[in-house]
């Protein structure tokens, strides 16, 4: 099942099978002890609903934090230290990669998060910047995992090599975070074959494509918001983007009108063009 907020209110769908829902926000969605149940219901006797109108998507975010981890995976070490390497900060990476405790940072505010078709943004003052396609958990106020969608973790690398301590300034900063194209509901964890692969085109080229796939992850999911979690409340839920396992070479850095699509395995597709 994937739940789809759009202008018009939030969508449930199910193999081609669509129903509207009178909740009207994703905290209420999320405050529901048995999502995946009311979602079903909704979908056999709930008010019907035609196809959705892919312009009229939202991010599939209420009032939730958007969180992130870094290093979980081995190509992301590397491309960190190498970033890094002559500001000292390659160590960083290297231990955090191994450490038992995660690299968690803060992504975004719901309300900052850009949603499917909508421009993403590079900062003014960085030259060297990429997308970052990860799996994103939507996580309800208990710490339960109750579904997987597509996160964009926008990320300006001159700012990070620089200094390791100006990773939140190349991080955090306006259209810096996508989500969507909605949330797959599922009680189950997603199979380790599933696939995460970027295309980024710019006029009729592609740029870059790269793909890995969830058996790459060096943590689990659970310990990520095990960490999360820990001493630190989340009154309507939260958003965990899992880290990057694809990055692109070098020498690549994004460019206004540049494409960039996410697909992940049963989620769906994510694009977002450079604004
Ligand atoms: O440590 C810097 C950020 C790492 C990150 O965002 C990632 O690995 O995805
Ligand atoms: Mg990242």
């Amino acid at each position: 099942m994937i739940l789809y907020r759009t202008q018009d209110g939030w969508i449930v769908e199910e193999g081609g099978r669509f129903a509207a829902l009178e909740e009207r926000s994703l905290d209420a969605l999320l405050a529901r002890e048995d999502l995946q149940g009311y979602l079903a219901s909704q979908l056999k006797s709930g008010s019907r609903a035609g196809a959705i109108d892919a312009k009229k998507l939202l991010a599939p975010v209420g009032t939730q934090e958007v969180w992130a981890a870094g290093v979980t995976y081995l190509r992301s070490r590397a491309a960190r230290m190498a970033e890094s390497k002559d500001a000292g900060g390659g160590d960083f990476y290297d231990r955090v990669y191994s450490a038992e405790r995660p690299e968690l940072f803060f992504k975004a505010l719901g309300q900052k998060v850009v949603g499917p078709g909508a421009a993403v943004g590079i900062r003014s003052d960085a030259t060297w910047n990429v997308p970052e396609p990860e799996l994103a958990l939507a996580i309800n106020a208990a710490g339960k995992i109750v579904g997987y969608t597509i996160g964009n973790d926008m990320s300006s690398r001159d700012i990070e090599g620089q200094n390791p301590l100006y990773l939140p300034q190349a991080k955090v900063y306006n259209r810096s975070c996508a989500l969507g194209p909605g949330i797959l509901v599922t009680g189950e964890a997603l199979p380790t074959e599933t696939r995460i692969a970027i295309t980024i085109t710019r006029g009729a080229e592609t740029a870059f494509a790269g793909e890995t796939n969830l058996a790459q992850m060096k943590r689990t999911e659970q310990e990520l918001v095990e960490y999360l979690y820990r001493d630190q409340t989340f009154a309507t839920g939260a958003f965990l983007l899992t880290g990057t396992g694809v990055v692109p070479p070098d020498s690549f850095t994004l460019e206004k009108g540049d494409v960039i699509r996410i697909a992940i395995d049963g989620i769906g597709e994510l694009v977002n063009e450079i604004g």
